[in-house]
């Protein structure tokens, strides 16, 4: 496999072509951003980690059947995935309060839901990536229905699996968003990361956060948060 040139730089990531019309390089950097990159930072070893905790993530959904665009971890920074046209919605699942929920309804962090919560955000940066419904999806041709249907099972299946997951680590998963993507027969699959960029992560006992918040509310040991969530992940599924 041959790298080629830079398709996409994002946030956190960059997306390399490479010789196989199919495949792109994903390598993941140390930089931080957060409140629509108002505020923004390194994290020492934040690509690495990512990197390492999303291999390790989608190996298990992948064994468990949830398909994604994930084909193999190249070195410490890249991955080899599947080329996908990345649907332009962030899929958001609540199973506790916190972040912006907690600051739209006027709630405490923290409170468990009695259903699991899905929220659906426009990818826009120049909108800041609004809470949308499905009728505005559908307005917007980002997905039909039929489609969002398929989404809300893939991504309420990847909630069920990773609730369990984290909570072998002791840990429990608050929230997380994903985002899914299209391959060139239309099949819809999990594509990007699951890291602690995109999920909130809390210990069972001391309830530390182990998450961007870390980095978001600057709260400090944002390395140290990284490197334990991968630990635990790599203990547990590297026997
Ligand atoms: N999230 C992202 N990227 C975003 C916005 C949110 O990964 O651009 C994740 C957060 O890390 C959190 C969940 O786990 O989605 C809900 O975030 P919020 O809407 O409470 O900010």
């Amino acid at each position: 496999m041959e790298k080629k040139e830079m398709l996409y730089e994002g946030k956190a990531k960059q997306v390399f072509a490479t010789d196989n019309p199919d495949e792109v390089v994903v390598r993941f950097k140390d930089d931080a951003t957060a409140f629509n990159a108002q505020k923004k930072g390194q994290v020492d070893l934040k690509g690495e980690m990512n990197n390492a905790i999303t291999t390790l993530i989608f190996e298990y959904l992948n064994q468990k059947g949830i398909k994604t665009h994930f084909i193999k971890q190249l070195n410490e920074r890249e991955q080899l995935v599947r080329k996908v046209s990345i649907i332009p919605l962030e899929m958001v699942v609540r199973n506790y309060s916190a972040g912006s929920m907690a600051q739209r309804l006027g709630v405490e962090e923290g409170i468990k839901s009695p259903v699991t919560i899905f929220d659906i955000c426009y990818k826009k940066d120049e909108l800041g990536d609004p809470l949308i419904n499905d009728h505005h999806a559908v307005f917007l041709g980002a997905a039909t229905y039929e489609e969002l249907d398929d989404m809300y099972e893939l991504t309420s299946d990847i909630n069920d699996i990773l609730i369990d997951l984290f909570d072998k680590i002791n840990i429990i998963l608050v929230d997380f968003k994903i985002e899914l993507g299209k391959t060139s027969d239309g099949e819809i699959i999990l594509a990007d990361e699951i890291s602690p960029d995109t999920c909130r992560l809390w210990d069972k006992d001391t309830m530390k956060k182990l998450d961007k918040d870390r980095f978001r509310r600057d709260l400090g040991e944002v390395t140290e948060a990284y490197v334990e969530i991968y630990n635990r992940l790599k203990n547990l599924l590297q026997k």
